[in-house]
This record gives C-alpha cells, sequence and structure tokens, in this order.
C-alpha cells in the first residue's frame, strides 16, 4: 500500500483503532491472527477491505490477472453422499447422468481443442473404483499427452482409495502415475465438525481432506481449496477455516490458489437459507487474500459468483478467474447461480480484465505465463482420425 493510502487511514477517524493496527501490520508483512481475522470481518468496510486485499495482492501478483483456457468434464451425478446444499447429486437433481468410459473419452477427444487443461469432477459414485479412475486419466492423457488433468476433490478420492484397500499415499501415488496432474479444491465446505455435520454429515471428514491434500503435496501434486461460505457459518467458523489452510500450506506450500464458494440455495435442502450480499461476498474475497499470506492465489470462480461480481472481485484481492470452461459444467447452473451457460470466450475474459485495469494473463496449470505462447501448446488442433 502507498505510504499515503496508509497515512489516510491513519488520520480516518471512521476507522476503528484495532483495524488500523491491523493494516499496519499487514502493510508491514506481518501475519494476522484469527482474532484480527474476525475482527476484519464484524468491522472492515468495503473500501478499506479493497484497499488492505488490493495491497497484498500486488505484492503477490502485480498487475496481472489470470485465466486458463479449459474444460469441465462432470462424469457422473450418482452419489453415495446427500449434502445438505447439494442441487447436483441425482438426489435433488431432475437429471442422473453416468458417462461411459468411452463417452468421457469422445468429449476429449472431439471437444477439448484449444485448451490446456481438463477439470474433472462430479459426484461419488458407488460403483467406481480407483482402477476405473486411473483407467481414464490414462486414456484421457493417451489422446492428449499435453493436456493437463486436474481432477476428483478430496472426496471422490477419499471414497475411490477406501474402496481399493489402498493407503492415501497408495492411491495418490498409483494415480499420478496414471497421470494425474492436480487436484481441484472442493469438498472442503467448513471443516468447523459441528457446522460440517449438519450441512454434509456424510461427507469426508476435515482431518481427511486435509491428510489428503497435505499427502498429494508431499507427492508433487499441486492442488487448490475451497469453502463454501454463507450458509449456516459464522466469522469466526469462517477464520477457522483459513486457520488450517494456512497452517497447512505452511507445512507443505503445495496449494496454488484459495476459491471460496458461495452457497446458492435453489433446489436443495438448504433452500430456506437465504443467500448472503454482495458485500458479503466482496468482504469474504478481501479477508480471505489477507489472511492466506501464503497462498499464491485467490480465484474467483465466476460460473459461482456471476462473471460481474467476478469482475468486481478483482478490486478485493482476486488474481485467477479461473477459465473459458466452455459451458461443460452443471454443479453451478443447477443450484441457481447467475450465469446459467457457463461459457466465455478468451476475448471476453481479456476484455472484462483490461477493463478493470489489470494485465489479462493465460497461465498453464502451474501459474506459468502463456502470452504469445498459445500457438506452441499442441492441443490447439485436433489430429485427423
Ligand atoms: O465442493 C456444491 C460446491 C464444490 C453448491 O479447484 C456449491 O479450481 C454453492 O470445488 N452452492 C465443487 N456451492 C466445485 C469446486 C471447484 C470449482 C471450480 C474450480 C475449482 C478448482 C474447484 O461446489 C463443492 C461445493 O463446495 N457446491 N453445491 C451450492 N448449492
Ligand atoms: Fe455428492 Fe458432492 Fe453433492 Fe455432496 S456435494 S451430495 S458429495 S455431489
Amino acid at each position: 500500500m502507498e505510504e499515503e493510502q496508509l497515512l489516510n487511514i491513519a488520520r480516518n477517524t471512521a476507522i476503528p483503532g484495532d483495524l488500523k493496527e491491523i493494516a499496519r501490520k499487514v502493510t508491514g508483512g506481518g501475519r494476522i491472527s484469527q482474532e484480527e481475522g474476525i475482527a476484519l470481518f464484524n468491522h472492515g468496510g468495503m473500501g478499506f477491505l479493497g484497499l488492505l486485499a488490493d495491497h497484498v495482492r500486488v505484492k503477490k501478483n502485480a498487475d496481472k490477472a489470470y485465466y486458463i483456457r479449459n474444460f469441465h468434464i462432470e462424469p457422473t451425478n450418482i452419489c453415495v453422499n446427500k449434502c445438505r446444499f447439494c442441487s447436483y447429486s441425482h438426489h435433488f437433481s431432475a437429471t442422473k447422468w453416468e458417462l461411459t468410459m468411452d463417452e468421457i473419452i469422445g468429449k476429449v477427444r472431439n471437444e477439448v481443442a484449444g485448451v490446456s487443461e481438463l477439470h474433472i469432477t462430479g459426484a461419488v459414485h458407488p460403483d467406481r473404483d480407483i482402477r476405473y479412475y486411473g483407467d481414464l486419466i490414462a486414456r484421457i492423457r493417451d489422446e492428449r499427452p499435453a493436456l493437463h488433468v486436474k481432477a476428483y476433490s478430496a472426496v471422490e478420492l477419499d471414497y475411490m482409495i477406501r474402496k481399493s484397500g489402498m493407503t492415501i499415499g497408495e492411491g495418490l501415488g498409483y494415480l499420478k502415475s496414471c497421470g494425474l496432474g492436480s487436484i481441484p479444491g472442493g469438498g472442503a465446505e467448513i471443516f468447523d465438525e459441528s457446522v460440517r455435520s449438519e450441512i454434509c454429515g456424510m461427507k469426508t471428514s476435515s482431518e481427511t481432506w486435509i491428510e489428503i491434500h497435505e499427502t498429494a503435496h508431499k507427492l508433487g501434486i499441486p492442488s487448490n481449496a475451497t469453502m463454501l461460505y454463507g450458509h449456516l457459518e459464522t466469522y469466526a467458523h469462517r477464520i477457522d477455516h483459513l486457520e488450517r489452510l494456512r497452517q497447512l500450506q505452511d507445512r507443505t506450500g503445495g496449494f496454488n490458489a484459495f476459491i471460496p464458494l458461495k452457497f446458492h440455495n435453489d433446489n436443495n435442502a438448504m433452500s430456506a437459507v437465504p443467500e448472503v450480499s454482495v458485500v458479503e461476498d466482496m468482504k469474504m474475497y478481501a479477508v480471505a487474500r489477507i489472511y492466506l499470506d501464503n497462498f499464491p492465489h485467490l480465484k474467483a470462480y465466476w460460473p459461482a459468483v456471476g462473471r460481474k461480481l467476478a469482475q468486481v472481485s478483482l478490486s478485493f484481492g482476486v488474481d485467477d478467474l479461473d477459465g473459458t470452461i466452455n459451458d461443460s459444467t452443471r454443479i453451478y447452473s443447477l443450484a441457481g447461480a447467475r450465469d446459467q451457460n457457463p461459457v466465455m470466450t478468451v476475448s471476453e475474459m481479456v476484455a472484462m480484465i483490461t477493463e478493470s485495469k489489470r494485465r489479462p494473463v493465460e497461465r498453464d496449470s502451474f501459474y506459468n505465463d502463456l502470452n504469445g505462447l498459445i500457438e506452441e501448446i499442441p492441443l490447439l488442433t485436433i489430429p485427423e482420425r
């Protein structure tokens, strides 16, 4: 933060003294405590939080705002779990699907052109085991050797690994040998055990989610982390969640991005819970950026938050807008998110970013800058068959 802005904060009588102290700490490179994190949520105004989060963002990512050309495949919505916030699984959705391996490979062969990453996630199918999922990755990699496969949330991994009788390390090692490149952040919901048991009691425990990501990082598999916010949790629960992630990142350094996911209330067992305001969304991004001082990136997942708010979030600490996605995910359209049809062209993404006075950077899955290099990605052309 510019010294002048800091002085303005120091002089501003509307900003409580404890927040001024937090601003001094953050701009001095210090780490805030859980109490300070809760105070930011309780007392921080939009202007103050935006300024402070922006300071952290600039230090980490300068003027860059990242995006990736990606594509999602959701193999099934048939699920052994019954999370109460979920509108996607066959328990609540009017549709039920289960793609065969050949259908998935067909999608990869015919639809995935000009992208560098494939994101695979879905429900926890009762019958599919780790050999199935390993074969799937291996076949995808045979089809498209240059495609990075980011696959299976810790919830799917937990089930398939337990079903196989392997340890977490053995299971992840096996999937890595099949070509798994990284792990998406799904399933973290909220770590606090009492809220977790109310909203998704059957799901992978917080402890196991953390163990899976920690083991992955130790095996050289990077991952993301998510948090579902805006339901039954308190600010203290959100900060507890961020604290557990910050500690894990201190141990491994394996997380790329943190992705706050706003709870949407259409078509699920928690429809009576109102959705939180836009102010709350921006506060969530800003506090996450300030608290997670060891996470390189903060992502706004635009199909979940809507493209307009995703653009605004760039002023609240966000440096990553996920990707073009190509209409290939149903998780949020089924839960009532604003963007019912998630398609974004590269030029729309670039326009969104430049209008916000950021430099658009097309990235690969490891945040390497692909600007100007995209022609070198072999995926751009589909080979003749
Ligand atoms: O874990 C499900 C969330 C997640 C609802 O790693 C809901 O790059 C809001 O994790 N309202 C899966 N959220 C998606 C996910 C993800 C998405 C994009 C990028 C990445 C990444 C990861 O979706 C679930 C859950 O938290 N979710 N239902 C709902 N009604
Ligand atoms: Fe299944 Fe995931 Fe929905 Fe939970 S959130 S019911 S694990 S698909």
